[in-house]
């Protein structure tokens, strides 16, 4: 068995989790927040045998899109005179960020 984590843009979470629970995939979400822009995003953790792995990523390739977004970093990226000057940049927010991990045991009681 393996556990895949999906951290997915929350604008996209909804539609993803009811195609997975249509795929017959069990779903947990959680609300989690991105490091780096320091808003909300959706985790979500699905248990899955090891050959429908890939189903499920396809599953999350489809619902999930990359977007643009402006943001002003707290941390440093340009110094000027030994001043930080706060700068607004675009990122690209991926459609999912995807960990597939071994499960060693798993039990339902
Ligand atoms: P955030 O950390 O809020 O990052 C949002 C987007 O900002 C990232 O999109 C990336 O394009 C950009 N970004 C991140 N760090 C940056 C930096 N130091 N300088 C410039 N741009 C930066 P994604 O890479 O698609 O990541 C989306 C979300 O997935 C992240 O939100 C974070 O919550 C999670 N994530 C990404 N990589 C991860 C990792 N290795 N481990 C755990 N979570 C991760």
């Amino acid at each position: 068995m393996k556990l895949i984590i999906a951290i997915v843009q929350d604008e996209d979470s909804g539609k993803l989790i009811n195609e997975l629970m249509k795929n017959k995939f069990g779903v947990t979400k959680l609300a989690s927040t991105g490091g780096f822009l320091k808003s909300g995003n959706t985790t979500l953790i699905v248990g899955a045998q090891k050959e429908k792995v890939d189903e499920a990523i396809e599953i999350i390739r489809k619902m999930c899109k990359s977007r643009k977004t402006v943001t002003t970093p707290t941390t440093p990226t340009t110094w000027s005179s030994g001043i930080y000057t706060p700068y607004p940049i675009e990122v690209q927010v991926g459609g999912a960020t995807i960990f597939v991990i071994d499960v060693e045991k798993n039990e339902k009681l």
